[in-house]
């Protein structure tokens, strides 16, 4: 009887806390940010709707058929149910995965727009790098001997190539608002991962690969970027920031940057 009483309330005490949407996420800075959000709470409200009926449900069976000092008696359940709701379920979780899917592969599998921002991002135990062309649009070529961490070059961007002259590398993300921006991710060493809570991003960047990806961010502000792969004993402290700044703002940041090389 108790038990019952006890799974109602937790049910109560668990819904209550998902319609207030307390100890929520950070509100979402981009389109795809915002159509997950929705995709989000689509799922939430159907398994949440079944997850209440079931636990009110079952509550009622613990309290209905509770210990009476009667016999127990033995059935073989009702093939036509099992039927319904095993397909049912069959149903709605591909429905939910299916839609969900479409806004996943519109940024892992869809290309970056042609007029993306292309940024380069070396993960590494345990610090982010970010290269920027630089105003001639090219990035340099890359001469692996040449990687120096302290002498500013975790890239090592190659002193012979003219088009390496002016790029730009920067220890935290700066983005233009409004404007399509695509990563290519690279590893130095282990797994890392790229994830920003704000856009609804996370990727997995893999040492020998190197991964586009693509986002575009709409709200100025400093959003944090942490490692989500544990990459070793620094892990936590491989932490950088993201900067969606405006055109005008950013552009001169870049200009800057480059004038100081
Ligand atoms: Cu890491």
């Amino acid at each position: 009887m108790l038990l019952g009483v006890v799974v109602w309330v937790l049910t109560l005490v668990i819904c209550y806390f998902f319609i207030g949407h307390y100890w929520w996420f950070p509100p979402p800075i981009s389109q795809h940010g915002q159509a997950y959000d929705a995709q989000f709470n689509i799922t939430l409200w159907v398994t949440g709707v079944i997850f209440f009926c079931a636990q009110i449900a079952l509550g009622y069976a613990i309290v209905k058929f509770r210990d009476r000092g009667g016999t127990a008696r033995y059935t073989h359940g009702n093939n036509v149910l099992e039927v319904v709701w095993t397909s049912a379920t069959a149903v709605l979780f591909i429905g939910l995965v299916l839609a969900g899917t479409r806004i996943w592969a519109a940024v892992h599998f869809e290309d970056a727009p042609p007029d993306a921002l292309k940024i380069e991002v070396m993960a590494k135990q345990f610090a982010w790098a970010f290269r920027y062309p630089g105003p001639d649009g090219k990035f340099g070529r890359l001469d692996l001997k040449q990687v120096d961490d302290q002498g500013g070059n975790p890239f090592g961007i190659d002193s012979k190539d003219p088009a390496g002259k002016d790029d730009v590398t920067s220890a935290s993300l700066k983005v233009p608002a409004g404007k399509p921006v695509e990563l290519i991710l690279r590893s130095r060493d282990v797994i890392h991962n790229f994830f920003v809570r704000e856009l609804r991003l996370k990727q997995d960047i893999v040492p020998g690969m190197e991964i586009p990806f693509h986002f575009q961010a709409d709200q100025v502000g400093t959003y944090e970027v942490p490692c989500s792969e544990l990459c070793g004993l620094g892990h936590h402290q491989m932490r950088t920031t993201m900067e969606v700044m405006t055109t005008a703002d950013f552009d001169k940041w870049l200009q800057e940057q480059a004038a100081q090389k």
